[in-house]
């Protein structure tokens, strides 16, 4: 089965969509093999962003998801990758489909509710910036 990463991120942990929001993953078929509640550091973000450090948005971004709590989880399923992809829309909510995470919570392409991994390598990656292998139920 594959793992993906997903964050719930601070915009729609606020605004109390937790919930709503591993509903709809597990209602398409994927399992939770871990779940933490954290609030991220500069130091985290810039390992999870380490590809964006130096962009336009870092400084924003970075602002954004240091700005409270946020719900880390491991899924997984078959082709849990792009699944999670499909149902969180695409990165700026005014682009995004229909019924998606996004579409339904997200308000800006800042702040846009969700995280995801966008590859096995990624998933591979940010998964361990999270958990260790101890706190994945597989
Ligand atoms: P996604 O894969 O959909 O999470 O999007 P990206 O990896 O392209 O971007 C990661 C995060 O950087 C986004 F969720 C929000 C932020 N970002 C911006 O704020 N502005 C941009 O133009 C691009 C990304």
């Amino acid at each position: 089965m594959e793992k993906t990463l997903v964050l719930v991120k601070p915009d729609a942990f606020k605004a109390h969509h937790t919930g709503d929001i591993i509903k709809i993953y597990e209602q398409n078929g994927l399992s939770l093999l871990a779940m933490r509640m954290m609030k991220m550091t500069p130091e985290v973000a810039a390992k999870h962003y380490a590809e964006h450090i130096g962009r336009p948005y870092y400084a924003e971004l970075e602002t954004f998801m240091t700005s409270g709590p946020i719900v880390a989880m491991v899924l997984a399923g078959e082709g849990a990758i792009q699944k999670v992809r499909d149902l969180n829309g695409k990165t700026d909510p005014k682009e995004a489909a229909e019924g998606t995470i996004r579409k339904l919570y997200a308000a800006s392409k800042g702040e846009n509710a969700v995280h995801a991994s966008d590859s096995p390598e990624s998933a591979a990656r940010e998964i361990h910036i999270f958990f260790n292998e101890t706190e994945i139920f597989d």
